[in-house]
């Protein structure tokens, strides 16, 4: 019998027996092993059947994917562009076969062929084309839309190397680069005749023609190739297919490379390696642009592509380009790809000859733009000299955009002028910048933030004139997550539980989750779900043990914060409440305490040094703490390395605790605090993000919220600092603080964490020490309710009953319904 996931599956529609299946899946896997790999099975490594069984069962998506171009190629149907500089993907070999019904066959056939799926499945590398929660984001958004058999691309890079993998050494962070693709992957299909020029850099002339009217004319310094790749995103049940195309960059072949240089061919060669380090590496840097002429250079290079790509798709079908606004969204994912909108601009015009008034008609109507954060440091700016220099008259666009915006914002309010300058492209303020959170706001016709607050923080603060002046276009579209990689793949334990009490219903409405609430108090489901989760967290236990040499009791409370390490983001608080209750534990050891388990894992930004510092801190701690034999397993501190998506489906099912413990009003969303509270994981966290929404779904007796609000944030703020009274205030945290500054979890380098500590107290920007006593009271209310079985199971069974709204298939309808304009399902 087959068990996970296999319902109506698809060799029941087609009418074969299971033995049929498993047979015809076990000689399709065989073929491939000789055919395609090259080996015979008796030979073959664990990554051999990966690539085998990829490879089969990308054969049967092919199919699909065909049928899906050229049906909606046929019916005109409108298409949705996703461009984003971050697909954060992991694993895909589970997520296909499980969409396409097809795992357990495989499993089976594994099995049969004495091969193990779990291993099979790990030799896959993770493909990490991203940073953390907005690559992350993209990559749910893609397989939502397939769901829901929305006709969607979704446009990126092709890194070579994605995010860095993290190794801790001495409790030090390492980067070392990540090489996903030195054996290739077997899920893409490259596209060797779909290749554009993309041009940088030279001079613009401009002509008047006969009739007057001004001609310009793009001479570039430099050109480059751009090559599709495709990899086939499956929608659950494999009804639909949609395509993610990434770019590679190529230098040109060398006939015409020659003729371009005009026969400086020494030179053409040099350059060979600075075209083709546009998609080498992912930016590691998260929430902080990184300023860089190369970055620049990704943006511009994977937009030109993709335009030119759907603009000749438009034309091949509907003919001309008037139409385009009809039959194609665009959307921008935060301002990396803003450069869009001059660039489609300039299509239109310069290519197409159309007129400025129907171009900016048919851009405006076509993009829409996500912003996912207000951090002022984090808003993209670029400086006026280094874009001129690469694209010189996306520039010129650029200016004539802002010149017609500032006309009609002082035709509207003629008495403020004041307005101008901070509604304009132009930053005027210390060296001339161009602003990416304008130009996307002004070129695009719908503005969108990430969750409630975030999108009313937008209208009331960085957005407050634009807002003003374009009153109607910013909406919100909270987050969501797809519950079939985040609930049915990582957590099958949980899933059949749930698809025994609610139906196999859950499995495409998740909406019937609901009904678990109708067994909330049942002593015998408590039971149930209490061992599920305690299977997952001895899984994990062993996890730890293997790669951080720690032992953990399954039976303590696991406390998990994964997340990049970011100071907004508070890991400190949470280190700074650790050595607290160590302390505490230390002073009175009979007390009832309840045993916790700490759990931390994350990257900073290797440039990030306070991060990295804060990675240190942990890891110093971690090993004070659980060599002292004195706390008796009361408590342990772990920080897992090289966290990634995989590594999350083994920690998230396994938590009991949620730290989203950000300062208020500057976390966006979040959607690890969706993943976590779907698997059943309680929330600690701030009144902050898709927090607030959480509250109000899961309600307040099934979360443990604290700290200041945003607008006390603010009024703190505007008062000057307050982290000398609040540690005057609270002798507890002035012990931490002494006991970390004067180096007790570092006494072969006591000044170490000085800097740490000493910004505590002099520029505490992120309120750690304001929020510190509401925090570690909070933590206690936690061990209250863990005393306390039935109820902490009852809050559970709550928070997993109450998540069916944070599904991304509600957010992307969501954008279908009121952003795209395009039918969902
Ligand atoms: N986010 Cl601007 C990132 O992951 N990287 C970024 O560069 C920016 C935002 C996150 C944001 O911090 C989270 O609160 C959101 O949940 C997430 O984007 C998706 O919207």
């Amino acid at each position: 019998m087959l068990t996970t996931l296999e319902h109506a599956s698809s060799f029941d529609a087609e009418n074969i027996s299971e033995e049929q299946a498993i047979a015809d899946v076990k000689s399709a896997i065989l073929n491939k092993m000789s055919l395609a790999v090259g080996k015979d099975a008796a030979y073959a490594t664990d990554r051999d059947w990966f690539v085998a069984c990829a490879l089969a069962i990308r054969d049967r998506i092919a199919h699909r994917f065909l049928a899906g171009k050229r049906s909606s190629t046929s019916d005109g149907k409108k298409r949705v562009y996703y461009l984003s500089l971050e697909f954060l993907i992991g694993r895909q070999l589970t997520d296909v076969l499980s969409n396409m019904e097809m795992l357990d066959v495989f499993k089976h056939a594994l099995g049969d062929l004495g091969v193990d799926y779990e291993r099979v499945r790990n030799a896959e590398p993770d493909a990490a084309l991203g940073n953390g929660g907005l690559g992350r984001l993209a990559a749910c958004f893609m397989e939502s839309m397939a769901t829901l058999s929305i006709p969607a691309y979704g446009y990126g890079i092709r890194y070579e190397n994605g995010l860095f993998r993290q190794a801790i050494k001495d409790g030090w962070q390492q980067e070392y680069p990540e090489d996903w693709l030195a054996f290739g992957t077997p899920w893409e299909f490259s596209r060797s005749d779909v290749i554009y020029d993309i041009k940088f850099g030279g001079s613009v002339e401009t002509n008047r023609n006969d009739a007057g009217s001004m001609r310009f004319t793009w001479h570039p310094s430099e050109v480059v190739h751009a090559v599709a790749y495709d990899t086939p995103i499956v929608g659950w049940r494999g009804k639909h297919v949609n395509p993610l195309r990434l770019w590679a960059a190529h230098t040109m072949d060398p006939l015409r490379l020659e003729l371009f240089n005009k026969g400086d061919h020494v030179g053409a060669l040099s350059d060979q390696a600075r075209v083709e380090s546009i998609s080498k590496v992912l930016y590691p840097s998260d929430e902080t642009p990184a300023g860089q002429e190369l970055r620049l250079r990704q943006e511009y290079f994977f937009v030109s592509a993709s335009l030119q790509d759907l603009v000749n798709r438009h034309k091949r079908i509907f003919g001309d380009l008037y139409s385009l606004p009809d039959r194609a969204a665009i959307q921008l994912n935060d301002t990396h790809p803003a450069v869009a909108i001059p660039e489609l601009m300039r299509i239109l015009i310069d290519e197409h000859g159309l007129p400025w008034d129907e171009a900016w008609r048919i851009t405006s109507n076509t993009f829409s733009y996500t912003n996912h954060t207000l951090l002022p440091e984090a808003l993209e700016t670029w400086p006026l000299p280094l874009f001129e220099r690469l694209l010189p008259r996306h520039l010129q666009i650029i200016y004539f955009i802002n010149s017609l915006h500032l006309e009609g914002v002082k035709a509207a309010f003629p008495n403020e002028p004041a307005l101008l300058s901070s509604v304009s492209v132009i930053d005027e303020q210390g060296g001339r910048r161009l602003r990416m959170g304008q130009l996307a706001f002004i070129g695009s016709h719908t503005i969108n933030g990430v969750s409630a607050l975030h999108t009313d923080l937008m209208r009331a603060t960085t957005f407050r004139d634009l807002h003003r002046v374009y009153p109607n276009r910013i909406q919100n579209k909270t987050n969501g997550i797809t519950f079939r990689r985040w609930l049915h793949q990582s957590n099958p334990g949980l899933t059949g539980l749930l698809r025994e009490v609610c139906g196999d219903e859950i499995l495409d409405n998740p909406e019937a989750i609901h009904r678990l609430m109708e067994h909330a108090d049942d002593a015998s489901l408590q039971e149930r779900i209490s061992k599920v989760k305690h299977a997952n967290k001895v899984a994990l236990a062993r996890l730890i043990a293997d790669r951080t040499g720690v032992r953990v009791d399954p039976a303590a409370l696991f406390d998990v914060q994964i997340k990049r390490i970011h100071e907004y983001k508070r890991q400190l608080l949470n280190l700074l409440e650790t050595v607290a209750l160590y302390d505490s534990i230390r002073a009175n050891p009979t007390k009832d305490w309840v045993p916790r388990v700490k759990i931390f894992a994350g990257k900073a930004a290797a440039s990030y040094v306070n991060a990295k510092l804060i990675i240190k801190l942990a890891n110093d701690i971690a090993r004070v703490v659980n060599g002292d034999p004195s706390v008796h397993n009361l408590l342990k501190v772990v920080f897992l390395p090289n966290y990634n998506v995989s590594l999350a489906e083994s920690i998230i099912p396994a938590a009991n605790l949620s730290e989203q413990i950000s300062t208020a009003g500057m976390e966006a969303s979040g959607t690890g605090n969706m993943k976590l509270a779907l698997n059943g994981a309680l929330t600690i966290g701030t009144i902050d993000g898709a927090n607030i929404e959480i509250h109000d779904h899961v309600g307040s007796e099934n979360i443990f919220i604290f700290g200041l609000t945003t607008p006390e944030v603010e009024d703190r703020r505007a008062n000057g600092p307050s982290a000398q009274t609040s540690i005057a205030n609270s002798p507890m945290l002035g012990q931490v603080l002494d006991a970390v500054g004067d180096g007790r979890y570092s006494p072969e380098d006591r000044g170490r964490f000085r800097p740490l500590v000493d910004g505590l107290r002099n520029n505490d920007r992120y309120m750690v020490t304001d929020d510190f006593d509401s925090y570690y009271a909070a933590q206690r209310r936690v061990d209250e309710t863990w005393a306390k079985p039935d109820v902490w199971n009852r809050a559970a069974i709550a928070n997993i009953a109450n998540m069916a709204w944070f599904s991304s298939d509600r957010t992307i309808s969501e954008y279908a319904e009121q952003i795209w304009k395009v039918p969902v399902g």
